[in-house]
């Protein structure tokens, strides 16, 4: 896998400093109801996509972005985010990131987060724990909710947030320290990572906003499951529900989820 590796890194590389460029030069169109798309979005996928078809023509690709012709169904998938954080992005907010990870048979083996603004290169391999900018992190020690520092994000689908999101960001606010809101759950899942925070949880992102995400909180140490405590079975589950965290927070964290969901 040396050579998928290296391949991995050099598209994110590639991809983010092509987003770098054009930070600020690009106007955004609306996908859906406050979701935006950027062409600096589509020419960093095409990127990606142009150098690992390049390497591995026979893998496939689960992407944000549509393209067409792009080879859907194999045993190794390559999931990209070309530019995670896409609002932050077109707002010139500095907090986004490209996000690349391989998959065998809809398992992450490998995974990289670039932040785009800040050029931290977050990586992982299945087994190999998780780096960042070639050294390795490991998640928080944090041992208590009401110790801990969170993150969140909101869905596009702004329909369920008062009766369900505001509840539960509530309740988070008056467990922990604080609760932050980034725009890029790419970053959030590597900020878990590296113990700048300590649990993040998010409704209705995609498999591409977390796959690399959820590798690199795992082999950092941390957990991933669904509002369920179950970890992801599929890669098309990825992110429908997701809570990220140092794992020593994540019961206290699904006791106050559930507490609303179950209300519902
Ligand atoms: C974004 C996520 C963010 C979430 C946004 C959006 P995108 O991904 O990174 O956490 O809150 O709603 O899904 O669309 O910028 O790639």
């Amino acid at each position: 896998m040396k050579k998928e590796y290296e391949i991995m890194i050099k598209a994110v590389k590639r991809a983010a400093a092509l987003a770098k460029r054009q930070i600020g030069k690009v106007v955004y169109e609306l996908k859906g109801r406050s979701n935006l798309v950027t062409a600096a979005d589509i020419a960093c996928q095409k990127e990606i996509v142009k150098i690992i078809s390049k390497a591995f023509p026979e893998h496939a690709f689960l992407a944000e972005e549509k393209q067409p012709g792009l080879k859907k169904e194999g045993r190794y998938v390559w999931v990209i985010d070309p530019i995670d954080g896409t609002t932050n992005y077109a707002h010139t907010f500095a907090h986004s990131a490209v996000s690349v990870a391989l998959t065998d048979n809809g398992e992450p083996i490998m995974g990289a987060v670039m932040d785009i603004f800040k050029g931290e290169l977050f990586t992982a391999v299945k087994g190999k724990g998780a780096k960042l900018n070639g050294k390795k992190i490991k998640v928080s020690s944090v041992a208590k909710l009401k110790d801990s520092l969170l993150i969140t994000g909101f869905p596009y689908d702004r329909a369920p947030i008062r009766k369900v999101h505001i509840p539960i960001f509530a309740d988070f606010l008056f467990e922990s320290h604080d609760v932050r809101r980034s725009g890029s759950a790419a970053l959030d899942c590597c900020w878990i990572a590296c113990g700048r925070a300590d649990g993040y949880w998010e409704f209705s992102i995609n498999p591409w906003d977390c796959c690399a995400g959820t590798l690199i909180i795992k082999e950092a140490g941390g957990k991933v499951t669904d509002f369920k405590g179950r970890e992801f079975s599929e890669l098309e589950r990825y992110g429908a529900e997701f809570l990220g965290s140092n794992g020593k927070i994540h019961k206290e964290m699904l006791k106050i989820i559930n507490k609303t969901l179950g209300c519902l």
